[in-house]
């Protein structure tokens, strides 16, 4: 029997990961190690190794950092409360929140001057949350499911809006949010979610590649929100999905008797991790790579005044 392997497209790395990734390396090749590193700058085990190795210093709470030293937010973002930290105690400051979820900390300060009450709809405990509800210091509540919309109490139905993590299911997201609007039919919704485009790529090509293959393997770390997504995507089409975070974790048993297996990554997860696990899949005996065709992604975001090429 004859075993195939085909790629989705796009897959992997996003614009907001690319530059969080060079905001470390720009900052260690100018300033020298150590650099300090708030929360692991994307959730990936093998680009967070490789920058320890180069002398980033990852730490979770800023008490860990000396005075006077050069610390970078993750592309995660972080609570206003840890950015008067971080002026209290003297630090240089890079910031490699994503752009795209600096937005949604706009959306939710501007929504939060009009008075209006605020949803976010994310996953407790994930640092993008943390930091989205941690831009203003009440009114905001949190929704994980749609059963959760069903006991949301708020103090004022009628001045109410709503944002969302940018990694989140999309179908599941569009599920809370009618949800959301039959509620509460007075909710604002100046648009459908603050998804971005790389997860809404992601998560379309990883559709498709399902609808072709009998197996799927996503590559990335078990803390990648977006990577976990692509494997529950995957698995609702049918098909065995299995999430590893480099090609060791493969089990030769999982490709018996399947003739197409798909691979796509997380957009923290890097080429180079896609590219072993297609050479440990074919030494289970696959012959051949595709590609799936999709959509082209231009978008690159500038790096932080000082990390720039003069
Ligand atoms: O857990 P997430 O998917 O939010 O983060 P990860 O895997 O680091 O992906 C890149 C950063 C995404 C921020 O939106
Ligand atoms: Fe930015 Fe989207 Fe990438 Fe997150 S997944 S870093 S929001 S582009």
């Amino acid at each position: 029997m004859t075993k195939t392997i085909m790629l989705a497209n796009p897959r992997g790395f996003c614009a907001g990961v690319d530059r969080a990734i060079a905001i470390v390396e720009r900052a260690l090749a100018l300033y020298g190690a150590p650099i300090y590193v708030r929360h692991e700058v994307v959730h990936n085990r093998f680009v967070v190794e490789k920058l320890r190795e180069q002398g980033a210093v990852f730490i979770e709470d800023l008490q860990d950092v000396p005075h006077g030293a050069t610390l970078i937010y993750s592309a995660h973002g972080v609570p206003l409360s840890v950015r008067q930290q971080a002026e209290a105690l003297g630090l240089t400051v890079f910031d490699a929140t994503c752009p795209l979820v600096t937005k949604v900390h706009v959306e939710v300060k501007r929504m939060h001057q009009a008075a209006m009450s605020i949803v976010m709809i994310g996953h407790k405990g994930h640092p993008e949350v943390e930091g989205t509800m941690g831009q203003v210091d009440s009114g905001m509540f949190l929704v994980e499911t749609v059963a959760d919309v069903a006991t949301l109490q708020v103090p004022d139905p009628t001045a109410l809006s709503y944002v969302s993590q940018t990694t989140l299911s999309v179908d599941e997201t569009r599920d809370i949010i009618t949800a959301l609007k039959q509620r509460f039919p007075l909710i604002t919704s100046p648009k459908k979610d603050d998804i971005c485009y790389a997860t809404q790529n992601r998560q379309d090509a990883v559709k498709a590649l399902s609808d072709a293959c009998d197996i799927v393997i996503v590559v990335g770390s078990p803390n990648s929100s977006n990577s976990n997504r692509l494997r529950e995507v995957a698995a609702l089409r049918g098909v065995d999905a299995y999430m590893v975070d480099n090609a060791s974790l493969l089990q030769a048993a999982w490709f018996d008797g399947k003739q197409q297996v798909g691979v796509t990554a997380g957009a923290s997860a890097p080429e180079v991790l896609v590219q072993a696990v297609i050479a440990q899949i074919k030494a289970f005996g696959a012959d051949s790579v595709s590609e799936l065709p999709g959509v082209e992604e231009h978008i690159i975001f500038a790096l932080p005044p000082g990390l720039r090429d003069k």
